[in-house]
């Protein structure tokens, strides 16, 4: 048997076995901050409803052993964790003995991964890559597709939760695809060939083409004027009367030379045809909606959990129009709090507050970002033209009680494994950390931040391109 049949045979199990709580009980379910975290407790939340079920929902940024007290204190007997709980599988063994525990995550696993009362669904325990193949949302949809067939309907918010977590590239591996499969089957989503640009729904065709900053386009990059020229040579009206166009409003005929014109455009670069991929459309939103689009969409989510608005994320993922309303409305927000945070931090490199190193960046934000934030920040850093190429950026945030959030990035194509590089950094101040080879986090004690620069410091300076992981691996 291979291993992803071992893998589907668990999910059944898992299935059977939480059949046996049966209808009318209350789940205590806690899930994660992020967009994949949003997506992977609204599905568990329809599949719960479908049973039946009650629940009570948390949403947080990691497990600690407050939160393992907490949930100790609580009289829930069942309790599910989605998007996390497999890395901290030592302290809810430790606390929730004596509860039944569900766990579906794609996070790296614990040194501990089994113990009584517990069902842990990890696709990492099956040797499959759940960095890559699977994201918590698509764990979470494939245990409700067990537990009931009619959860398929929920399959496009499996595909945006993989996407929230960078799962896509060009295309989705194995089970992120089979889950597509199911979405695609039940009418929720399109695939169509696209660009790789973020906005692509909702900006005007001409502000998309000229602001690629992450994919150049040769004498258009960087020139509105120049991109509604380049836009009429190609014979592509760039309005509808008074209307800028949208890419969504270009016809297919429109689209094929809109991509010809493009190519031709970046022969020069690297790889020209980068920008060019497939775009995953939630057919039952409107034509207008920022949700059309399911990177959008999976931005949306994350803006939600990021500005402490969770819960309407998930009434966004169970379709709820009101909720959907309101969640747009936040997006405006949460974008000014991201150019904030993007001015502040532009002043500071300005004026040389922020620690720079031959590799490295570190950003002391203190107290004047958000925590939720210090995350995003960083991911914008590195991919913006501010910094140079293979270094490493970190960010720090105080959370208000006593702790540091800290972020790690790297502004290169062969990532080093992120994760594990601060899991040692946040060890040496008995800290804890979490995350993925490609983005990774840890929260610290503030009284050890200037420590923990330091050690940062010296981790970062000590490492040379030999320890960059090769990327075929
Ligand atoms: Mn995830």
């Amino acid at each position: 048997m291979d291993k992803y049949s071992k893998f589907y045979d668990h999910l059944q199990d898992a299935a059977n076995e939480f059949r046996k709580i049966g209808p009318g009980k209350t789940i205590r379910v806690v899930s994660h901050l992020d967009a994949d975290g949003i997506s992977s407790c609204s599905i568990l939340i329809r599949a719960l409803t479908r049973q039946n079920m009650q629940f009570v929902v948390s949403i947080v940024q990691n497990i600690d052993e407050n939160l393992a007290k907490a949930l100790k204190a609580e009289s829930h007997e069942h309790v599910a964790f989605t998007d996390l709980g497999s890395g901290q599988f030592s302290i809810l063994k430790e606390y929730l003995q004596g509860k039944k525990v569900f766990i579906f995550d794609h996070h790296e696993l614990d040194s501990e991964q089994e113990a009584e009362g517990f069902v842990h669904v990890n696709p990492h325990i099956f040797g499959i890559d759940g960095s890559k193949e699977i994201a918590g949302a698509g764990v979470t949809y494939l245990f409700a597709k067990s537990l009931d067939s009619r959860n398929t309907e929920m399959a496009h918010i499996a595909i945006i939760g993989a996407i929230g977590d960078v799962q896509e590239n060009s295309g989705f591996g194995r089970l992120n695809n089979e889950i597509l499969a199911d979405a695609v089957a039940a009418g929720k989503i399109k695939v169509v060939p696209g660009l790789k640009i973020f906005g692509t729904q909702t900006k005007p065709l001409y502000k998309l083409l000229a602001h690629s900053s992450q994919y150049r386009i040769s004498q258009i990059t960087g020139s509105e004027s120049r991109a509604i020229q380049f836009l009429l040579q190609t014979g592509i009206n760039p309005k509808e009367g008074e209307k800028w166009r949208k890419l969504g409003d270009l016809t297919e005929d429109e689209m094929k030379s809109l991509v010809t014109g493009i190519l031709l455009r970046r022969l020069n670069e690297k790889e020209p045809e980068a920008i060019i991929g497939p775009t995953y459309i939630l057919c039952e939103e409107s034509r207008q909606s920022l949700l059309r689009d399911a990177k959008e969409f999976s931005t949306l989510l994350n803006a939600c959990g990021r500005m402490d608005k969770a819960s309407l994320g998930i009434g966004v993922c169970l379709n709820d129009k009101k909720q959907k309303a309101k969640a747009i409305e936040h997006m405006a927000t949460y974008r000014k709090e991201i150019v904030k945070a993007m001015n502040w931090f532009e002043e500071s490199y300005n004026a040389n507050k922020i620690i720079r190193g031959k590799n490295y960046v570190i950003i002391n934000a203190e107290d004047k970002i958000l925590h939720t934030m210090i995350g995003t920040l960083a991911s914008i850093i590195s991919k913006s033209n501010l910094i140079e190429n293979d270094m490493f950026i970190m960010s720090l945030a105080r959370m208000g009680d006593g702790n540091t959030k800290v972020s790690l990035r790297a502004s290169s194509s062969n990532n080093p494994d992120l994760k594990e590089l601060i899991s040692k950094m946040a060890e040496a101040v008995k800290g804890t950390s979490g995350g993925h080879m490609g983005a990774a986090g840890a929260i610290i004690r503030s009284e050890v931040e200037q420590e923990f620069i330091e050690t940062a410091k010296n981790t970062f300076e000590s490492m040379n391109t030999n320890l960059l992981i090769d990327p075929e691996r």
